[in-house]
């Protein structure tokens, strides 16, 4: 039976430096499955309204710079209560803080450039789906 889904994106420094494939592969031996997958640069536009939810708090200016300073790579990952799985999968928000093992202990620099995004709930794993993603481009199984 297909799990649940959820949204990540490998940010600008992991995908800059190299890691997408290191960070895909640790995901994978993980138990999340790849639906979909791209490679793009966000314009300040896609950024800021991805980043909606967080206008007017103090980092918001920041990261919306970061999240367009290079290519990044959204993805659907399937799983068993995906959300909270990969919400678990990636660690605290500050890499100083992550437990071991965790993306973000792993390939996390900051706070700030921290490697990658989840989704922090289903309805938002679907809102962050649809914004990167048609749904021809979603393989379920
Ligand atoms: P999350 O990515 O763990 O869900 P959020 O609080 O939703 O964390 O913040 C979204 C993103 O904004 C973080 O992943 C990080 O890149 C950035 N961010 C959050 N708090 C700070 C901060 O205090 N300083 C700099 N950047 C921050
Ligand atoms: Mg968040």
């Amino acid at each position: 039976m297909a799990g649940s889904i959820t949204l990540t994106i490998i940010k600008p420094d992991a995908f800059g430096a190299g890691k997408a494939g290191k960070i895909i592969a640790h995901l994978e031996e993980g138990g999340f499955k790849l639906v979909a997958a791209r490679v793009m640069r966000l314009t300040l536009a896609q950024a800021g309204e991805f980043y909606a939810v967080h206008k007017g708090r103090p980092f918001y200016t920041e990261l919306v710079e970061f999240m367009t300073s290079g290519e990044c790579m959204p993805m659907i990952l399937e799983k068993a209560a995906a959300v909270s799985a990969l919400r678990e999968a990636i660690g605290a928000t500050d890499p100083a803080e992550a437990a071991a093992g965790t993306v973000r202990k792993l390939f996390a620099e900051s706070k700030g450039r921290n490697a990658i995004h989840a989704s922090d709930s289903d309805e938002n794993a679907a809102r962050e789906s649809r914004f990167f993603f048609s749904e021809t481009e979603t393989i379920r199984s």
